[in-house]
């Protein structure tokens, strides 16, 4: 039977209710009717869907539950990276976030930066994508790079608007926030489930990302799932505000929930503030955090400020003083890394400490072992922070058993015997030798076929030693040559695994420059440098060609950065490893150099860059003159022949003046180009 138009509107003004009286609840905490009142209007709009099938649209409030079961998770590419934090532990560590900040802003070491301040969940990190106002999708954070697409998930929790309230928003907005467990529902979820003796949760995190990676939709619906949305991914089609705190303020216009405890604080004090009050109130806080977030609140400057590989140059975490536990040593092992550094590891009796179960903790470094004299036999107290790896914090020296011994630095290698040499002034120990060492031969193909990198999948860390042990992969080039009978005869490796994995090797041929260059696993060579040189240089050729003074030319590309490529590509090994895996059908698009020219309209001139610019970064700006034929140096001289100053300019500005080098503005210089 179709619906007439008034039994239509009915369920649109149902609908519109329901939909207000979750915004007064979830989203602004203030609700206008009593639980009983909300149900019945829930009841009575079921009641219309049910008999009439076609009213039932996929943003009414009646479909959080509506999903069948997924046999597993399509892959979500984000279209902007989803970052990640850096941690400070101690006012100092914050003090020097701050000053990297001024400094990279070129403001002086007092001038005053504003921070919105909020906690730091302890949960799971979502994408939640609004298309003209209707959820659309939702994705898990993943590696930040590819997420998997949870929609059928995150529609089932409540305080997640299925539409947006209100006007004004883009016509594309991605939400970005945190999934989490508040603490009520944990404790009552892990009382249910010992009484059933079903499994209990370790911990609220755990709980919030679990609870999302659930096939079937109805087990996710019950649970007590939570979220607060704390930053705006894609935005098109509207402008959003410029600032942070006021683009959380919009959102809560919207109906999305954000954190009522955030706050907009001057400078490190203010930070301090917040933390400390925060910290009193920890305990009391409905749900579970691991430290707060400070974030530069101006858009304009978190844009100046930009990116180190994953993680914003604008904000960090400040974490709360780690959980502590104690425990004894059963061992001091040496692990060999893929540049042969060489670092200690304490293998312990498990212990549970913040949430998880520790059986080995680094030491960092000879010199940390040494410091904090750990022995074999000693009970020491291990930390852990929130997600970073566990390390012992500390001897308990009054309980250390008679006859142990201070731990000595290998002089060989535990894995290839080759001498262990550490430079003069260097804390890192190494393995000197290089592929010849399984150890580091078997990382650095790790690196190679790992998701960032060549992503061969299904290709992991226990084939590879497998592999490496029996001499059969010495370099990349050799994953190309294995055959199909080679793969099927290792042990538990079925007909199935091994051709799935032949076409996997094949798929991985076609990839970028960008990811060749970071597989190569050149030291100091991150994803975001050899994003940099890809898109600098074009082509391969050019990069392994390129000069000293040529490859710091690149945004990023310092003395040691340039130093690590040549000594790379200097070595003949290496080059012949290339060109093998060339033959073999590795290959990637290459293109058009965005070399500097010779006769640009800048040639022979230098620049040195200062203040915020209206339309571009600085690094942007370099790029610019570069490609023009100018220069661009660090700092200002008689040889200086322009000054590009921008907002905020500082010492630079005065100095040129002094000298009498002409300033110009951005307009000035795309003028000039
Ligand atoms: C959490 N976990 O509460 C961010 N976060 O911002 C807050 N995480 C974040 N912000 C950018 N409040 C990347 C991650």
């Amino acid at each position: 039977m179709k619906p007439s138009s008034e039994t239509k509107s009915q369920a649109e003004s149902l609908r519109e209710q329901i939909r207000h009286h979750n915004y007064q609840y979830h989203a602004l905490d203030d609700p206008e009717i009593p639980d009983a009142a909300y149900d019945r209007l829930m009841r009575e709009l079921l009641a219309l869907e049910e008999k009439y099938p076609d009213l039932v649209t996929p943003d009414s409030p009646t479909q959080r539950v509506g999903d069948a079961p997924v046999s597993s998770f399509e892959t979500v590419q984000h279209e902007l990276p989803m970052l990640s934090l850096g941690n400070a532990f101690s006012p100092e560590e914050l003090n020097e976030f701050h000053s990297r900040v001024l400094d990279r802003l070129e403001m002086d070491a007092g001038s005053t930066l504003q921070y919105a301040a909020e906690p730091k969940l302890d949960g799971a990190a979502v994408s939640l994508l609004y298309e003209d106002g209707v959820l659309v999708r939702g994705a898990t954070r993943g590696d930040g790079t590819n997420g998997e697409d949870i929609t059928h998930n995150v529609r089932t929790i409540e305080s997640i608007p299925l539409r947006l309230m209100g006007s004004g928003y883009p016509r594309r907005l991605e939400v970005r926030g945190e999934v989490f467990m508040p603490k009520a529902g944990f404790d009552a979820y892990n009382e249910n489930a010992r009484e059933a003796g079903t499994k209990a949760f370790v911990n609220p995190r755990n709980a919030a990302a679990g609870s999302l990676r659930q096939l079937d939709p109805k087990l996710t619906a019950e649970r007590p799932l939570d979220m607060y949305a704390y930053s705006v991914g894609i935005s098109d089609g509207a402008n959003l505000p410029d600032h942070h705190s006021e683009i959380l303020n919009r959102f809560q216009e919207w109906g999305i929930k954000v954190c009522p405890e955030r706050r907009v604080v001057d400078g490190v004090n203010g930070c301090l503030e917040f933390y400390e009050d925060i910290g009193s109130r920890r305990d009391a806080l409905p749900y579970e955090i691991d430290g707060v977030v400070y974030k530069v609140d101006s858009l304009r400057l978190q844009e100046e400020l930009g990116f180190v590989s994953r993680a914003p140059r604008w904000a960090v975490a400040h974490k709360f003083p780690a959980q502590e536990e104690m425990t004894e040593v059963a061992a001091v092992e040496f692990q060999v890394g893929r540049t042969g550094a060489v670092t200690p590891v304490a293998r312990l009796k498990p212990v549970f400490v913040g949430g998880v179960t520790v059986s080995n903790a680094t030491l960092h470094n000879i010199d940390e072992l040494h410091r904090k004299d750990v022995r074999v036999g000693d009970t020491v107290i291990v930390r852990r922070a929130g997600d970073v790896i566990p390390e012992v914090a500390s001897v308990i020296t009054g309980r250390r058993p008679k006859g142990t011994r201070r731990v000595q630095l290998p002089t060989a290698c535990p894995v290839c015997g080759s001498r262990v040499a550490r430079e003069e002034g260097e804390t890192v120990a190494r393995c000197t030798g290089g592929l010849f060492c399984a150890a580091q031969r078997a990382e650095a193909l790790k690196h190679f076929v790992s998701r960032r990198a060549l992503d061969i999948e299904g290709f992991g860390a226990k084939l590879i030693e497998q592999l490496v042990l029996s001499d059969r992969l010495q370099t990349p080039a050799n994953i190309f040559q294995l055959t199909m009978e080679e793969l099927s005869a290792l042990d538990r490796m079925g007909e199935k695994s091994a051709s799935n994995l032949i076409d996997s090797i094949e798929a991985s041929k076609t990839t970028t420059l960008t990811r060749f260059l970071f597989a190569l696993g050149i030291r100091e060579v991150g994803e975001s440098t050899a994003a940099s040189l890809a898109s600098h240089f074009g082509k391969l050729k050019s990069v392994v060609a390129a000069s000293d003074e040529e490859l710091q030319a690149v945004p990023d590309v310092g003395p040691v950065v340039a130093a690590r490529i040549r000594s790379f590509f200097d070595e003949q090994h290496n080059i012949d490893v290339i060109s093998t895996l060339r033959e073999l059908g590795v290959s990637w698009p290459e293109s058009e150099p965005l070399a500097p020219s010779d006769d640009g309209p800048l040639s022979g001139k230098t620049f040195v860059i200062t203040g915020t610019l209206p339309s571009m970064t600085r690094d942007e700006a370099k790029e610019r003159i570069q490609l023009a034929g100018g220069k661009v140096t660090g700092s200002v001289s008689g040889k200086t022949d322009y000054l590009l100053a921008g907002e905020k300019a500082g010492s630079k500005l005065t100095k040129a003046e002094k000298l009498g080098v002409e300033v110009l503005d951005e307009a000035a210089l795309l003028s000039l180009i």
